[in-house]
């Protein structure tokens, strides 16, 4: 990976900065400073203490150092602690795979769809299997948007059917064959117990074994979904945390079109 801004600008501030060996930054440049936090199923006490600094030092921390703890209910203490990191990653060899599109806005990704399509693409999104959370895929698709930047609902060249949550993978299937949808968007938040990966997989089957896989663009997202994992499962993209509708409305619109070039 190439240095990123932000590593650069720090490079400048401190030339110590090795960023084949980067560790965590707290009061000066190299020194490892990590705050965390952890409950120990002990009673509180000079022992409880001991147990939490061992147990840092375990983790590959030097100078434990306990600053706060305290009795959460009888048997349990809760501990706020600093150590210094021992280990480092290389920063320079990190290559993380990515959406591979160009970011639109809501405008420009009109216009786009409106001269390389002709028609309004039909996106059908949901929370599916047993997850709860609506937040997420809201965020992405309801027409005010979410931190000021508008949803999929807003754009005049998608057709954006929000399902809500809870929506077994079968009738995700069947209103999305009923709607024509041109692309799926699956959202999933609760990983408990892999639950999300279960869910995602079993989507892809039903979609295999009716031959619909390759007749839509299938796109999942969550906060602890990453484009690799969505591939690895056999959707097409996947976005994780701080996504908003114009990275998923431009990759939805640019990979219609490489599929289905204009004669
Ligand atoms: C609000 C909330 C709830 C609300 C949900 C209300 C609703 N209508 O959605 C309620 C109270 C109902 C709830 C219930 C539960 N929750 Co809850 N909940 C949260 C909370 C506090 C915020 C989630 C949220 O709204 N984030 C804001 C949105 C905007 O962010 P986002 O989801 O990450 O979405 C962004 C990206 O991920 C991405 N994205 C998301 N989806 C998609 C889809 C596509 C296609 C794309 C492209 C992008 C994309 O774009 C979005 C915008 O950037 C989190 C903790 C937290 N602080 O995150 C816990 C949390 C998610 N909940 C959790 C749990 C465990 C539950 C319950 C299981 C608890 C229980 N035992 O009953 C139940 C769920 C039951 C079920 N069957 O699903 C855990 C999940 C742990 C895990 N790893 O599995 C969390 C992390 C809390 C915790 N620390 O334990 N919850």
């Amino acid at each position: 990976m190439s240095e990123g801004l932000y590593s650069m600008e720090a490079k400048n501030f401190d030339k110590t900065l090795d960023l084949k060996k980067v560790k965590p930054y707290g009061d000066t440049m190299n020194d490892g400073k990590v705050q965390l936090s952890f409950t120990l199923p002990v009673p509180a006490g000079a022992e409880a203490v001991e147990a939490a600094k061992q147990l840092i030092k375990k983790m590959g921390f030097e100078n434990p150092l306990v600053v706060f703890s305290q009795e959460l209910t009888p048997g349990f203490t809760f501990f706020n602690c600093y150590g210094n990191l021992t280990y480092t990653v290389n920063y320079s060899d990190i290559n993380v795979p990515k959406v591979d599109s160009k970011v639109m806005s809501m405008d420009d990704t009109d216009t786009y769809i409106q001269e390389n399509v002709g028609r309004p693409l039909v996106v059908v999104g949901a929370s599916t299997g047993t997850d709860a959370h609506t937040v997420g895929i809201d965020a992405i698709m309801n027409m005010k948007g979410y931190a000021g930047h508008y949803g999929l609902e807003r754009y005049k060249m998608f057709e954006a059917h929000n399902l809500g949550s809870q929506v077994p993978n079968e009738e995700f299937l069947a209103r999305a064959i009923e709607m024509h949808a041109d692309a799926l968007l699956v959202s999933q938040t609760v990983t408990q117990k892999d639950v999300h990966i279960k869910n995602l997989t079993n989507l892809i089957e039903l979609m295999e074994a009716e031959g619909l896989r390759d007749k839509m663009i299938v796109v999942c997202g969550g906060p602890r979904v990453s484009h690799e994992l969505a591939k690895e499962l056999g959707y097409d993209a996947g976005f994780g945390m701080n996504t908003y509708a114009d990275d998923v409305g431009s990759y939805v619109a640019e990979e219609y079109v490489k599929r289905h070039p204009k004669k």
